[in-house]
């Protein structure tokens, strides 16, 4: 025996002391706003927060395998500085669990966000399909998940781009998604197009650039050459490729679907969604300036509002054509998928109302693995025989194959339907189900039958729709070869400043192409479309403007294309109250606190952060005049001189305010950034001064100076109704 201490470390010691408490702990309980109102669904199913689901359990840290942990900071060594073991199992677990984290993002809309909520049927179309969802008073989860098309999982939201808008209606009778764009039409009429259209707008193959646009040669290349394109693209190129948020996007199925009703007879629909807070988008600037400021203006967007509690909502409706052999209604196609039908010649009928109001909990469990398909058809609802869609119901499900590893990807927690399963689907890789019995085929006699056929009250039924007569050829109809009479209404039904935006978005695109070929083609198409368009955008672009190719027949417009002119609720709108120390705080209070029972979401914008006076910790600053920028807010309310602060740089960006000025260039540079968005802007008189250093006249539409805050917020709410002060374009951008 040795009385020599035992260095620690060394065989037969003891373990070193822990840093960290041992203690157990329970888990975090989840975030309020991922918390949502709890609910059941008409199925049992809890889905405000599923208990089920959650991965962590236990106090302690321990392996997959649930072996608690002592210590996962330090590799197994032989010696302190000794070189690591193949013996660490803990190790190596924690090190090839990471190395495979990621999945294939979606080869299409890889960057996305997505909310839980719930979809409270009208009953309205009970008359139109017996889908079960869609009966009155019932009230289905669901999973709705938005995204761009073109960038990648980490690229920015506010590109001019298609937004997806796909929600999953978890129905007692089983899974259907809605898998539809915020653009009614398509660029292709036939899905075997599809990879063509994408290998075009996707970057550049040699070098990956540009990330996220359609601004380049290759996208341009297809869309001229390709003119079924065009009804497409001037929707991208409208203010609707840059929404301002994904609350105010319309959503649409795109095709033409067959509705069956109990008692057999069908009727044909395409499906929109009606945002209750209106059509809005930003400007070209806003987008540009959001992609650089905060390149997660959409999902943050939607994330804040849910918590807030302002949740979004869009009305369901249905266009209803009769089910006519030829489906064609008023000469249009309806099998068309680069056709819509101007909403004067078949109103909207609303059939239900979506409310998002929980967000994910986890963003992988669930906007990442959720897996829609066309082909989630429940009873009452079929597909019809548009070409674009029959090629959707391949896809979707063998992208998943690939995407999310195998056949099981329906048993991930956010796709496993609510309704009862029991398939004859069984073993592949990532099989978590506990199948029993022995024969999972059909006839049998081993399980008892087992499981029965559905009867017709209840079961899918394919509509036995006639099939067109022909020959098998690979071929298209004639009535798909107008690819411009449909582009000239869309243009036609704009306000004259969306149409400039509209002009500027081509000028901007062509303008970032290189071939010369490429743009003369394009602008060759803008020709067919409208003559003014074409001259605009050719003089931007330095080239002739052609003459047309195609005679057009002159279209009428269809005003409800266009997103100017009508008045919109302004919950969940967002304004800044730009406030210094010099700021009468009770003045700031009342117009907040009025502004949020409107249910507007107000946020003080300070020089700082923290509260603007320590004796008053109810006013704390939201952002600071370094953090705040326009496209984020939909007006701004001064409160305040705005001297310049301690740390005010002059600035190059503001038109005024550099050394010397009495207004901070932070703050003109956002009021004029406001001002030339076309916000609203109120001021109190202490605030004039601010609108001055802007070079802001009082005078113009959307301006506002008063030192009564009932009239200051009773006037802006009824500018934030219109969105902006229009009057304002063209000056502004
Ligand atoms: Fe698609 C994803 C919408 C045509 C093939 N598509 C995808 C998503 C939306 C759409 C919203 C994202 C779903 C999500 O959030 O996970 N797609 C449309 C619309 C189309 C359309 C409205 C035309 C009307 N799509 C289309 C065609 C094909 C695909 C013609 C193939 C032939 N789409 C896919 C895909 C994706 C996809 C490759 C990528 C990831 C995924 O499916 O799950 O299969």
């Amino acid at each position: 025996m040795t009385d020599t201490p035992v260095q620690p470390g060394a065989p037969g010691s003891a373990p070193a002391p822990l840093e960290e408490p041992t203690a157990p702990r329970e888990p975090l309980p989840p975030k309020a706003a991922s918390d949502g109102p709890a609910a059941v669904s008409p199925t049992g199913r809890p889905w405000g927060g599923d208990a089920a689901t959650r991965a962590q359990e236990g106090a302690f840290l321990t392996t997959a395998g649930g072996v608690p942990l002592r210590d996962t900071d330090h590799s197994l060594k032989a010696g302190r500085r000794g070189p690591t073991l193949l013996q660490d199992h803990h190790l190596r677990e924690k090190i090839t669990h990471f190395d495979h984290e990621r999945i294939p993002e979606r080869v299409v809309h890889a960057r996305g966000a997505a909310a839980h909520g719930r979809f409270e049927s009208y009953g309205t179309a009970a008359q139109l399909t017996c889908a079960q969802f869609l009966q009155p008073g019932v009230t289905t989860p669901v999973f709705t998940r938005f995204s761009t098309v073109v960038g990648s999982r980490g690229s920015a939201d506010t590109v001019r781009d298609t937004r997806g808008f796909a929600t999953k209606f978890y129905t007692a009778e089983g899974t259907f998604d809605l898998v539809g764009n915020n653009i009614p039409v398509f660029f292709i009429q036939d899905a075997i197009k599809f990879p063509d259209v994408v290998h075009a707008v996707k970057p550049h193959p040699d070098v990956e650039i540009p990330q996220a646009q359609s601004a380049h040669d290759t996208f341009w290349d297809f869309v001229s050459l390709h003119t079924e394109a065009q009804h497409h693209t001037i929707w991208n190129m409208s203010d609707r490729g840059i929404p301002r948020s994904y609350r105010t996007m319309e959503g649409f199925g795109v095709h033409t679907f067959r509705l069956v009703a109990a008692d057999g007879s069908t009727s044909l629909v395409k499906f929109h969604w009606k945002p209750k807070a209106g059509v809005h988008s930003l400007t070209w600037e806003e987008a540009q300036l959001a992609a650089g400021t905060d390149p997660d203006f959409h999902r943050r967007d939607l994330a804040l509002a849910i918590e807030h509690g302002a949740y979004p909502q869009w009305e369901l409706g249905v266009q209803v054509f009769p089910d006519t052999e030829d489906q064609v209604f008023e000469g249009i196609d309806l099998l068309d998928p680069t056709k819509l039908v101007p909403e004067e010649l078949a109103p909207v009928q609303a059939v239900g109302l979506l409310t998002l109001d929980r967000n994910p909990r986890n963003y992988f469990a669930e906007t990442e693995q959720v897996a829609f398909h066309v082909g989630h058809l429940v009873r009452g609802i079929d597909v019809t025989d548009d070409p674009l869609l029959q090629g959707r119901l391949f896809s979707y499900l063998d992208t998943q194959l690939s995407r999310l590893g195998g056949p099981n990807f329906t048993q991930l927690p956010i796709n496993r339907p609510h309704a009862p399963v029991n398939d004859m689907l069984r073993d592949g890789m990532h099989q978590t189900a506990d199948h029993v019995g022995v024969a999972p085929y059909k006839p049998n006699t081993m399980d008892g039958g087992c499981p029965f056929h559905a009867g017709a009250d209840v079961a899918f039924l394919e509509v036995p729709a006639r099939v067109a007569e022909g020959v098998k050829e690979r071929a298209k109809p004639a009535s798909y070869d107008d690819h411009w009479s449909q582009v000239r209404m869309f243009w036609r039904s704009l306000t004259p400043v969306e149409q400039a935006h509209t002009a500027q978005a081509y000028t901007f695109e062509l303008g970032r192409c290189f071939e010369q070929a490429v743009k003369e083609r394009q602008l060759q198409a803008l020709a067919n479309v409208d003559a003014g368009l074409c001259a605009t955008v050719a003089a931007g672009l330095g080239l002739p403007a052609p003459a047309p190719t195609v005679a057009v027949p002159d279209v009428a417009p269809s005003p409800t294309l266009s997103q100017v002119g009508r008045r919109w609720p302004v919950d969940g709108r967002v304004v800044g109250l730009v406030a210094d120390p010099g700021t009468d705080l009770d003045v700031l209070v009342a117009v907040r606190d009025a502004l949020d029972a409107a249910g507007v979401l107000p946020l003080v914008v300070a020089p700082t952060g923290g509260p603007l006076d320590p004796a008053r910790p109810d006013v704390v600053a939201q952002r600071t005049w370094l953090t705040a920028a326009s496209p984020e807010l939909d007006a701004l309310v001064l409160l305040g001189a705005a001297a310049p602060a301690p740390d005010a740089q002059p600035s190059f960006d503001a038109k005024a305010g550099g050394p010397g000025m009495d207004v901070d260039p932070r703050v003109v540079m956002l009021v004029q950034q406001a001002y030339r968005h076309a916000k609203s802007v109120a001021a109190v008189p202490a605030a004039a001064a601010v609108l001055g250093a802007a070079m802001i006249d009082p005078q113009t539409p959307g301006v506002l100076v008063t030192g009564d805050p009932a009239t200051l917020v009773e006037t802006l709410l009824a500018q934030l109704a219109l969105h902006r002060a229009w009057e304002r374009f063209p000056a502004a951008v």
